[in-house]
């Protein structure tokens, strides 16, 4: 894992976007952003335990694996959005950046390979993106029926209450 401010340059999502300003783990944690290297999957299944977790499944995102919709789905994981329920996502293979906002609203480009595992809180405005490679394989743990939907930002959305809820513990 490393995590940096992203650059806001043109050019491809998929670039680095490096701005050389790098963002370290306890800033993430200020965000309510946390970061686990995990190489043993047992070590996934407590935690997944702890926080009450009980189904997961595995995606791959590539052209192999998607085809026609590959580059579609590319753009729209690239959708700043929020969700009302936390995301974790637990790399196996390959690489791919989340991009989440910082206090005053920058992007924080988070780099995630395999073994890492991120948790994302609710109501956290974020976007993901593979990167040059565009090979990523991730499992994603979700406690009943997956509550993914994603919820793209707007100005009605900043009222929504795990939006709000979000702010006041972490903006
Ligand atoms: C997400 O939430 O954007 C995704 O699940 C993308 C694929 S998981 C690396
Ligand atoms: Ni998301």
């Amino acid at each position: 894992m490393r995590a940096y401010l992203y650059d806001n340059l043109p050019g491809d999502q998929r670039l680095p976007h490096d701005s050389g300003k790098d963002v370290g783990e306890a800033d993430l944690k200020a965000l309510g952003v946390l970061y686990y290297r995990m190489p043993e999957v047992a070590s996934v299944d407590e935690l997944a335990r702890e926080r009450g977790y009980r189904n997961r499944d595995e995606i791959t995102v590539s052209p192999e694996k998607m085809g026609a919709v590959y580059e579609d789905k590319v753009k729209s994981f690239f959708h700043e959005h929020l969700h009302e329920d936390e995301e974790i996502r637990y790399i196996r293979d390959g690489q791919g950046f989340f991009d989440v906002r910082s206090k005053d609203d920058a992007w924080v480009r988070i780099q995630l390979e395999k073994d890492d595992l991120i948790i994302l809180p609710p109501g956290i405005y974020h976007r993901f993106t593979t990167d040059e490679a565009n090979y990523i394989q991730a499992m994603r743990l979700f406690k009943d029926e997956p509550k993914w939907t994603p919820l793209n930002r707007s100005g009605e959305l900043d009222a929504n209450e795990h939006r709000k809820a979000y702010v006041e513990q972490f903006v």
